[in-house]
């Protein structure tokens, strides 16, 4: 039988890269089947190099709130890649993103940049040790935080899915310093702290998670989670890496109304480039070097591409009624949606923030890591692949976000709901 071309180049990858894969959930272990190979992308379409074209709700796992290719991220890239691509040394365009990042969120007094949410992460929680002198952080089963070692206990995302939450290789040592709370229940927390008087530094969470699919906090938890915070000397992260900038202009932390002490954020700030970012409070943010003994460095950190891409993906979606725009087209999405679920009567349940979102097979609530667990994976995986032959491009896994782009028109939201219609249609 002839191979399509992205079965050769599955088949020829998986001899020189681990699983074929550069990030394991893109391997389709979770769905089965062969990753289509994408040869470029366009507004809210990517085509395969068979040629096959899709809408596409991965967006890259986030950054490309703009879509594919948007003419002005391409122009500035164009433009700054003449000049050089990397110094080492300061540039300007990092003093431009900084400020925006520092407006956009107002809790963020500093920020640094760094070259992935992972990275972030990772510092964020080094600077909340070396600010409290405290060794112990509290995170929630099914939140994601990259792949540092200590943050990959109960993790979500590809770690879930490939069920391997706990990853091999983290001592048990690092992993005994994380201590792992409920998602949405505050008392799985006060044990926390009860048990552990004075030694947690940091309660790090994502405050709409995106990593077990979407799942939206409850109302007055991330309140409670910021009062037990400060009334225990723990500093507060917002992992904002898919929330900022994408579920508001002010991210998570702005539709919420909670002031978190130090926010990590990634993807859309830089456009569709690799960066990541951490940033806070001044006091804590003083103690990074060279101005405190918090050491963290980088290379590509600040990069010019990375962040000219962020200065002007941020620049866009401040153009008036841009969330508004996100928000009404992933509501006529996700309402499609809803209906053409119920009336293939497959039980489900649909969880949307802003424009991102979730299809659970799963009747629901879904409310926290148990919830999406239940949810039928199996059947996830036949919808992924009837939704892929219809045209659609949607993640891998149960346990992962989509998203709308402003490229989206209601032409492809509707067009969508129709093939999600036939799809289902091959489930039952
Ligand atoms: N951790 C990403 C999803 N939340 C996956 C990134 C990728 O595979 O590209």
């Amino acid at each position: 039988m002839q191979l399509s071309k992205s079965e050769s180049l599955f088949a020829e990858a998986q001899n020189y890269i681990p699983g074929g894969v550069n990030s394991p959930v893109r391997s389709f272990k979770a769905v089965g089947g062969t990753p289509p190979f994408i040869a470029r992308g366009q507004g809210a379409h990517v085509w395969d190099v068979d040629g096959n074209e899709y809408i596409d709700y991965l967006g890259s796992w986030g950054p490309l709130v703009l879509g594919h290719s948007h003419p002005a991220v391409v122009e500035i890239l164009k433009k700054t890649a003449e000049g050089g691509t990397s110094f080492g040394a300061p540039i300007e365009q990092e003093v431009v993103l900084a400020k925006l990042i520092c407006s956009g969120l107002p809790s963020v007094d500093s920020v640094r940049l760094v070259s992935s949410g992972t990275e972030a992460c990772m510092s964020a929680i080094r600077m909340a040790r070396a600010f409290t002198g405290r060794d112990k952080i509290i995170k929630f089963a099914g939140c994601y935080h990259g792949h540092a070692d200590g943050l990959l206990v109960k993790a979500g995302s590809g770690a879930l899915t490939h069920g391997i939450p706990t990853s091999a290789g983290v001592p048990e040592s690092y992993a005994s310093e994380t201590l792992v709370a409920e998602y949405n229940d505050i008392e799985s927390v006060e044990k926390f702290f009860l048990a552990n008087p004075k030694s947690i530094a940091a309660i790090i969470l994502e405050p709409v998670a995106g990593n077990m699919g979407v799942v939206p906090p409850a109302d007055g938890f991330l309140q409670e989670i910021r009062k037990i915070t400060q009334d225990n000397g723990t500093l507060l992260i917002f992992d904002e890496v898919i929330t900022g900038f994408r579920v508001g202009p002010n991210g998570a932390q702005g539709l919420f109304g909670v002031t978190p002490d130090i926010t990590t954020m990634g993807k859309i700030i830089g456009g569709g480039l690799p960066v990541g970012a951490y940033g806070g409070r001044k006091d804590i943010m003083d103690v990074v070097a060279p101005l405190g003994a918090m050491y963290q460095a980088g290379t590509l950190s600040g990069n010019p591409l990375a962040v000219s891409a962020g200065i002007i993906t941020l620049t866009e979606l401040q153009k008036p009624g841009t969330f508004e725009r996100l928000d009404t087209l992933s509501q006529r999405l996700t309402e499609g949606l809803t209906d053409a679920f119920h009336k293939a009567e497959i039980p489900s349940t649909i969880n949307r923030v802003g424009s991102m979102f979730t299809g659970f097979f799963n009747p629901g609530p879904v409310a926290g890591l148990s919830d999406a667990e239940a949810s039928d994976t199996e059947m996830y995986g036949r919808y992924f692949h009837a939704m892929q032959e219809q045209g659609v491009y949607i993640a891998p896994s149960q346990f992962e976000a989509g998203f709308v782009s402003t490229a989206h028109t209601e032409a492809d939201i509707d067009a969508t709901i129709s093939k999600v219609s036939a799809a289902l249609i091959s489930l039952r």
